[in-house]
């Protein structure tokens, strides 16, 4: 079996509570996670540690892929030397949501404490210079995680790939596209099944307030449930023996 989910969004609760229907025992079902672990939800943290831990568990059974928002960690942390990506860091976080998972209570308070006093850089600089002292393990993961991963007969990827360059999409693809492409071939086949999150379903499928897996009918599964406004992630199964799909609204 082949378990995937999308867009965890620092909601490890509902991450844990999906977990619970993914069962790794056999030493070769896989569960491939793809991307936007962070950002939004309350425990960026706790979900991107959740994640290494089952990476250590299940070595060869758990593939995580990277998101935008995982690029958008890295860059914010990178650009720290420059003063004028505060505004850069301060978009990217919203409400500081994942700054506050990876400081911890007290220093969370004295970036506060710093923002009130209008004093941005300082508060970016501290948040950044804790983050790669006390969670560089996290980080440098981080820093590692894959744009795709394919089977013999399917693509997992963030966003998407481009699929007008057929065979050569591996190539083909501008690097930013897997984690930021909108859902351009929807309805159109591929060689390849495309199994995406990054834009929830209910804006991929037009339904007001849609929250299951979307099959568009051709190739593409899209997968993100919005795990922050609907308080679930959702799972996509893929039994390889039979090649049927299952998972929220598929059955
Ligand atoms: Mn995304």
């Amino acid at each position: 079996m082949i378990y995937a989910m999308s867009d965890i969004h620092g909601c490890l609760e509902a991450f844990n509570e999906a977990l619970k229907t993914v069962d790794l025992s056999d030493g070769d079902s896989k569960l491939i996670l793809l991307g936007d672990y962070c950002d939004r939800g309350p425990d960026s943290l706790g979900v991107f540690r959740k994640i290494m831990a089952l990476q250590q568990a299940y070595p060869e059974q758990v593939i995580a892929l990277r998101g935008n928002h995982e690029e958008m960690l890295l860059e914010y942390c990178d650009m720290v030397s420059d003063p004028d990506f505060v505004r850069g860091w301060i978009l990217a976080d919203t409400e500081l949501a994942t700054a506050k998972s990876f400081l911890g209570a007290d220093a969370f308070k004295e970036v506060l404490h710093m923002l009130k006093l209008k004093r941005f850089e300082d508060a970016y600089r501290f948040t950044v210079s804790h983050m790669k002292t006390e969670h560089a393990d996290v980080l440098s993961w981080i820093r590692g995680l894959p744009y795709y991963h394919e089977t013999p007969t399917q693509v997992f990827v963030h966003a998407g790939i481009d699929e007008e360059a057929g065979d050569l999409w591996r190539i083909g693809t501008p690097i930013e596209f897997f984690t930021t492409m909108a859902p351009d071939y929807l309805g159109q086949h591929f060689d390849l099944d495309v199994i995406a999150g990054h834009i929830a379903t209910e804006f991929v499928s037009g339904i007001p307030g849609y929250q299951g897996i979307y099959y568009d009918g051709a190739s593409h599964y899209y997968i993100d449930g919005c795990a922050v406004k609907n308080g679930r992630v959702l799972v996509l199964q893929y039994n390889e023996r039979t090649g049927e799909y299952s998972g929220a609204t598929l059955e």
